[in-house]
Order: C-alpha cells, then structure tokens, then sequence
C-alpha cells in the first residue's frame, strides 16, 4: 500500500510520526511492557487508512495537516486496539497481523489484553488534549468515536460476530456484522473529517452515507483477498474464513458477485463525493484505492 499511496506519502509520513510521539517507549517505567507492547503492534505497518480518510476529508475543507493530526492518529489508537483483541485466543486467535507474529504470542494473553485497554483509553485522552480543535469540536468528536466503536457500532458487530460462530447465516445477519465491525470505524474517520473541517450539514449527512458505503466495500474485499491475496503481501494468513468456516461476503454472494457488489457500492460513494458542497478529488483517490487494493 506505501507505494500505491505514493500521492498520499507526506500525509503517511506525518501519521507514523505522531504515532511514534503519542506512545513512547519507558524502558524504565515499571509498566514498561504495556508501552513496549502497545508500540509493536501500533506502529507495525499497516495501511493507516483510517488516520487517512479523516486528513483527506478534513483536507477538502481546507483544513492543513497539523489539526487533523492527532483525531486522525486517535483512530488508529481504536482500530490497532481492535486488531489485538480480535487476535487473541478467546476471539480469533490469530497467529500473524501486520506482518509480524501477534501480539499476543510475543508478550502473552495477559498484556496483549491490557495494551488493547491501553490503546483505547488513550484515545480518549488524545481528543480531548487535541490541540488546535475547539471545545466543542472535541466533544463532537468524542461522541462520534464513542459512538462508532462501542455498542452501537464496531463492538456492536464483533459481539453479533462471535454470537453467529458455526452457525449459517444469511446476508442480512452479515450486513449488520459487516456495517458495524468495519463500517463504523471508516465512517467516524470521514465524519471526523466533517467535524474538523466545519462542514455544511447536509455534507456531514452524505460523508456519513459514503463511510458506511466505503466501509461495507472495504470489508467486501477483505474478504475476497482473504480467498485471492498474497499471505506475503497482506501481512496474514490467507483462507483464514474458509479454514474457521466463517461466513462471508464471498460465501454468501461467490467470488464474482462479491466483488462486483464492492464495485457498485464504491461507484455510489463516488457519486456521493461528487454532491458535496467542496470539490473532494483526493477524497475520491483514496476511496478507489481502499477498493482496488491487493491488501
Ligand atoms: C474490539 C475485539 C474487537 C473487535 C472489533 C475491528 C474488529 C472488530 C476486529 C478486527 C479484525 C477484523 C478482520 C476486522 C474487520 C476490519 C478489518 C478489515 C480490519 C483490518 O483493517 P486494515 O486492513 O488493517 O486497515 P491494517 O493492518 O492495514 O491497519
């Protein structure tokens, strides 16, 4: 994805460094492994497509960088937290993220548990120390993220997810799994996008439309790279569904129509971009490229 996203390499560049700054590592804390462990896994290399999606979006309103930075890295915070505890034994137990072995075949259950609590607490704290953001910009923000992540949203999805384990279900079950696992999170980055760039209403509406839209279509191919990908390339073990014989877009719609639905729903959030009140081209790059990705 680096050098797909060579357009957007400065933007990378300034999200690794703030990442690196927000935790740093205290070798000699006595809590130093909760921010060894966080760091691993936060700063192993991942797409950064969230911290992405709220800088462009933010960036169409005329918003420079140095804003958006710190929301941005606050949803990478969420998104690698999420990462670990869906790696653990009690969840997916998966043995390779990013890469890399997981987190928790490294540190241990335990603290690969309390990294993830780590990850998402500091969140928090990171938007409401956000610097450059108004007060209330920063509650909106809070409450999105809330919102997005817990029970109405990405918890929400994971908890319907394990609930379903084994079972077969059918498309509306996984629509819901789909929309609030991955959806909730990509739409928050657009909408935090929205909140620091002070958009209209009615952008707020249709930026929200295209991240449930984005995100449906992100999980879509997900699934079918976890089927066509390279384990190489994407970081993890493919045929990872098929081998727990869970379902997805691509069981449940096949491989052709799995992929032709992600099309047709990136085409729709690019007709949605095209109605906002800004001209968003870099917003409609990065859309296609979350789409048209080999991992
Ligand atoms: C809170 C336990 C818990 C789970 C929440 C988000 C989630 C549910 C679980 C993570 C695992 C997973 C497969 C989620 C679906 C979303 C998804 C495709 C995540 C991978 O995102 P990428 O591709 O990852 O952006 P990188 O590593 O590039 O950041």
């Amino acid at each position: 994805m680096k050098c797909e996203q060579a357009q957007f390499q400065q933007q990378l560049l300034s999200i690794e460094e703030t990442l690196n700054k927000l935790i740093k590592a205290k070798p000699e804390a006595l809590q130093a492994i909760l921010f060894a462990a966080a760091r691993y896994s936060l700063l192993a290399p991942g797409k950064r497509l969230r911290p992405l999606l709220a800088i462009i979006t933010a960036g169409s309103y005329g918003v420079s960088l140095e804003p958006t930075l710190h929301p941005a890295c606050a949803l990478e915070l969420i998104h690698t937290y999420s990462l670990i505890h869906d790696d653990l034994p009690c969840m997916d137990n998966d043995e390779l993220r990013r890469g890399r072995p997981t987190l928790h075949k490294i540190y241990g259950d335990g603290p690969a548990l309390l990294a993830g609590d780590f990850l998402l607490t500091f969140a928090f704290q990171v938007l409401a120390e956000c610097p450059e953001l108004s007060s209330d910009q920063k509650i909106q923000l809070i409450s999105v993220l809330a919102k997005r992540s817990g029970a109405e949203g990405m918890i929400g999805g994971q908890v319907v997810d394990l609930a379903h384990e084994g079972q077969q279900i059918e498309w509306p079950t996984l629509h819901f799994m789909h929309t609030h696992k991955t959806a909730a999170l990509i739409t928050a980055a657009l909408e935090f996008g929205a909140i620091i760039g002070n958009a209209p209403a009615t952008d707020k509406t249709l930026l929200s439309r295209i991240g449930q839209e984005l995100g449906l279509a992100f999980q879509i191919i997900d699934d079918w790279l976890d089927v066509t990908g390279n384990p190489a390339a994407l970081g993890k073990n493919t045929l990872s569904d098929l081998k727990k014989q869970k379902p997805t877009a691509i069981t449940l719609l096949g491989l052709n129509e799995g992929k032709e639905y992600a099309d047709h729903l990136l085409d729709s959030a690019l007709k949605k971009i095209s109605q906002l009140s800004i001209p968003a081209d870099e917003l409609k790059v990065l859309a296609q490229k979350l789409v048209y990705r080999s991992y």
